[in-house]
Parts: structure tokens; C-alpha cells; sequence
């Protein structure tokens, strides 16, 4: 990047963001949300609002999208996030003892 004064007087900053950035994205990662026969609905719902920032129609709509499909996207986020998501998730999980599954997989767009 650099100042440029033009003949009349103005300058001009050059600017190479957009290379910049698209160079420096950090690779994004699923957190997945798997199906199972005994956590509730409404702990499913509760966790994509509280821990994956979801509105209440968007926590339903996945929530059912897992119930239905077996398995489903709660969030995109950097390794470190999804990681430390998955964790807590897993620890309110255990706290009322259901088997709720989750995992990461790579978000090759
Ligand atoms: N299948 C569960 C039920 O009928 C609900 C559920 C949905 C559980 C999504 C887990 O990731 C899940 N109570």
C-alpha cells in the first residue's frame, strides 16, 4: 500500500485489501449436530440459541433438519470456536445426562 500525490494535488492510497484478505482467511469448520433418540427437543433448541447464537425459528428449523436427517449444521466457525462450542455443548450435555452428539468436519467451500 502507498500514497501516490497526483498532478493535481490529491492523493491516491492504493490498496490491495481484497488480495490481502482473501490470502488471509483462516480455513472454517462445521460443527455438526447428530441425532438421537433421547435428548429433548426443546435442550436441542435451547443449546443453538445459547451457544450457537441461532434465533428461536432458526434453532427449530435445524433442530427438526437433524431430527429429520440424522445430522445437521449448528455453526461455521475458525477451528479454536467450533472446538471450543463443541465443548460446551458437551458440557450442559452431560449435566442432564443426554447422549448428544457432535463433530467438526472441514468447510471446503
Ligand atoms: N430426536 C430427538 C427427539 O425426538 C430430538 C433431537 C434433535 C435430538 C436433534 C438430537 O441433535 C438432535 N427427542
Amino acid at each position: 500500500m502507498s500514497d501516490k500525490e497526483e498532478t493535481d494535488g490529491s492523493i491516491v492510497t492504493k490498496t490491495r485489501t481484497q488480495a490481502k484478505q482473501r490470502l488471509q482467511k483462516p480455513p472454517l469448520y462445521r460443527v455438526l449436530l447428530h441425532n438421537d433418540d433421547y435428548t429433548t427437543r426443546e435442550f436441542v433448541v435451547d443449546v443453538l440459541r445459547q451457544i450457537f447464537r441461532r434465533s428461536q425459528e432458526d434453532a427449530v428449523r435445524i433442530m427438526l433438519h437433524v431430527h429429520h436427517n440424522g445430522v445437521g449444521v449448528a455453526g461455521v466457525y475458525t477451528y479454536e470456536v467450533a472446538e471450543m462450542k463443541v465443548r460446551s455443548v458437551e458440557v450442559l450435555a452431560q449435566q442432564r445426562e443426554y447422549p448428544l452428539m457432535l463433530s467438526i468436519e472441514p468447510d471446503d467451500d
